[in-house]
């Protein structure tokens, strides 16, 4: 039953495929995934329904402010990737349009209920641990002890040695201040935010960015992704993974379609393409380890073990919501950037 069920979806995705392929349309495709991700997508986009897609990758806060800036005359059709707060708030302030996608009986329940948190207008497409990692040969040239814990990097040992990306433009980022909030509550939170800043050697565009350049040997520890972490480290990085003692907050990526989007028909086609476990699998080739949504597609082995994590109860309700996500950035911009390093 359940395989002919697939069989079923896969035909009307490869039916509409077919159909566009016909009338060889366009898709302009925001992209908030790391850039070979995005690349892969929009490529294999192209080569299964002959739409051509003009892809542009921002980070998460970013392609928000874009989205936002632009709604009057939205000229972005669908937006792929990316943390789920800024997705959640695009949906809130009604700047991306709700659908059911037929494939959506295939998700997992994480995903769906991402979806169904915010009227359809946003849907889950793979989930991910926040942590950290470190460049192990930075860390014993300097004779740094090994950290483990989120409270260990405030050590005045690891002052320059720290990066992390701005919570304004970086969903990684934003997923740290929601997360430090959560796990230490809003003042403890607040206070770490504040120490941490002291030992900060440069606040990124990119939440990916600090684990690269510790990849390089650029810097030593970046706070991000644990996916992010293990891609450098299997890249052949000397790059180690933490997931911190005293738990962490997560991510539910997401895909929204743009509200007025331009090419809706197109849109929807990738929507219902990028849910398939075939566009899913795409994943393991540019090593990106996050967990898919779609409950057919593979997770890799080398993808830190969510069952072992010390996940919190991330609040995605109120930490996506638009009065929340605005009044943190502006507390963390008054609060903590202003301070002297
Ligand atoms: O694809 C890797 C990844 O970490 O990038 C997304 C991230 O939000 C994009 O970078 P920013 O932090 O700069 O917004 C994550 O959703 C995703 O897991």
């Amino acid at each position: 039953m359940n395989k002919l069920h697939t069989l079923a979806i896969s035909s009307v995705v490869a039916l509409s495929a077919g159909v566009s392929a016909a009338h060889a349309d366009k898709l302009t495709f925001y992209c908030s995934a790391q850039e070979d991700w995005c690349q892969l997508m929009a490529r294999s986009f192209e080569d299964a329904t002959g739409i051509d897609v003009n892809m542009t990758r921002k980070s998460s806060g970013e392609t928000f402010a874009q989205i936002k800036a632009e709604s009057a005359n939205p000229k972005g059709d669908v937006w792929w990737g990316g943390t789920g707060d800024p997705h959640l708030q695009a949906a809130e302030e009604n700047l991306t349009a709700a659908y059911v996608s037929p494939m959506r009986d295939q998700l997992h329940d994480w995903a769906i209920s991402q979806a169904t948190s915010a009227g359809d207008k946003t849907i889950g497409i793979y989930s991910g641990a926040l942590g950290y990692g470190y460049n192990t040969e930075l860390l014993a040239s300097n004779n740094l002890p090994e950290p483990a814990c989120w409270k260990d990097l405030l050590k005045p040992e690891y002052k320059g040695h720290v990066q992390m990306a701005n919570p304004n433009s970086s969903g990684t980022a934003y997923t740290t201040l929601a997360s430090m909030v959560q796990i230490f509550g809003e003042d403890e939170g607040f206070e770490f935010m504040k120490g941490l800043h002291a030992n900060i050697n440069q606040y990124t565009k990119s939440g990916s960015a600090p684990i690269k350049a510790a990849g390089r040997g650029e810097n030593t520890i970046g706070i991000v992704f644990m996916h992010d972490a293990v891609k450098q480290a299997v890249s052949g990085f000397p790059v180690k993974v933490v997931a911190p003692c005293e738990g962490t907050g997560y991510e539910i990526g997401s895909m929204s379609i743009i509200d007025g989007a331009r090419n809706m028909d197109e849109a929807k086609q990738f929507y219902d393409w990028a849910l398939s476990t075939d566009a899913q699998n795409l994943a393991l080739q540019v090593n990106a380890f996050q967990v898919p949504s779609n409950k057919g597609a593979d997770t890799s082995p080398s993808a830190p073990d969510m069952s072992t994590i010390k996940l919190i109860d991330y609040d995605f309700k109120t930490y996506g919501s638009s009065a929340e996500r605005k009044r943190l950035l502006q507390k963390w911009d008054e609060d903590v950037s202003v301070l002297p390093q």
